[in-house]
C-alpha cells in the first residue's frame, strides 16, 4: 500500500485545549463551507471515504486532525460563510480557527480552498488578507476545476490571482474529482512538512 493511504482519523478538537501534541508538522485546509476541503484531502490522500463530505454545507463543525503515516497531520477546518449558522457559531468558528491559526507552532501552512468557478468573495479575501497580517504560511487552491474547459479555467484562475494579489505560482489548479492538480499539491506539501524543524517533544510540552 502507498504510504499515504495509511493515513487514519486522529481525532476532532472542539477546543484548543482538544489539539493533540505538536510532536509532527502540520497542514490545514480552509475555505467557505462546501467548498471542497474534505474532498480535496480524500483525493490527497487516495481514500474516498476517509474524510465526510456532503452536498449540505456546514458538514464540518470542529479541527479534524488525520495522521499521514506518522509523519505529520492533515487538518480539515470547518467551513465559513455559511449564511445558515448563528452568529454565535460565526463567532465560535473565527475564535478557534483564530486561536488555532495564530498560536500552533506546528503548523507548516493553510492551504486556502477556493472555489474556481465563482468570482472572488469577500470573506476568502479577507482569510487571505488575515493570514499575511498574522504573517502565517499559505498555499491557495482552486478547486472544482473539472466544471470548467481548460480556456475557462485558466480565465476565471486569473481574476482570483488578480483579486487575491497572487503569482500563478502561488496557487495550484485542482479536481477532487478528476484528480489535477493533485501530485502538485502533494509535491507542495512534502516541501512544507519536511521544511518545518520542530523542538523534541519534551522540550515542547505544551500547544
Ligand atoms: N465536481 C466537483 N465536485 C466537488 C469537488 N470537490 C468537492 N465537490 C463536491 O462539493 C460538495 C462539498 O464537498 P465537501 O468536500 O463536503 O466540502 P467541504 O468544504 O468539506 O464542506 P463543509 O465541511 O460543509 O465545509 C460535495 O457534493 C462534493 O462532492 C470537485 O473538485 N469537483
Ligand atoms: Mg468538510
Amino acid at each position: 500500500m502507498h504510504s499515504l493511504q495509511q493515513a487514519r482519523f486522529l481525532l476532532a478538537a472542539h477546543t484548543l485545549q482538544q489539539l493533540p501534541p505538536p510532536l509532527v508538522p502540520e497542514i490545514a485546509f480552509a475555505g467557505r463551507s462546501n467548498v471542497g476541503k474534505s474532498s480535496l484531502i480524500n483525493r490527497l490522500l487516495g481514500r474516498k471515504g476517509l474524510v465526510k463530505t456532503s452536498s449540505k454545507p456546514g458538514k464540518t463543525q470542529s479541527l479534524n486532525f488525520f495522521t499521514v503515516a506518522d509523519n505529520f497531520y492533515l487538518v480539515d477546518l470547518p467551513g465559513y460563510g455559511y449564511a445558515q449558522v448563528s452568529k454565535k457559531q460565526r463567532q465560535f468558528w473565527g475564535e478557534l480557527v483564530a486561536g488555532y491559526v495564530e498560536t500552533r507552532h506546528s503548523l507548516a501552512c493553510v492551504v486556502v480552498i477556493v472555489d474556481l468557478r465563482h468570482e472572488l468573495k469577500r470573506l476568502d479575501r479577507e482569510l487571505v488578507d488575515w493570514l499575511r497580517h498574522v504573517a502565517r504560511p499559505y498555499l491557495l487552491v482552486y478547486t472544482k476545476a473539472d466544471k470548467l474547459s481548460r480556456n475557462q479555467q485558466e480565465k476565471n484562475a486569473a481574476l482570483l490571482d488578480a483579486g487575491l494579489q497572487v503569482k500563478a505560482d502561488e496557487r495550484i489548479l485542482f479536481s477532487a474529482q478528476t484528480g489535477q492538480g493533485r501530485d502538485e499539491l502533494l509535491t507542495r506539501i512534502r516541501a512544507l512538512t519536511a521544511a518545518l524543524s520542530l523542538p523534541p517533544a519534551d522540550e515542547n510540552p505544551t500547544s
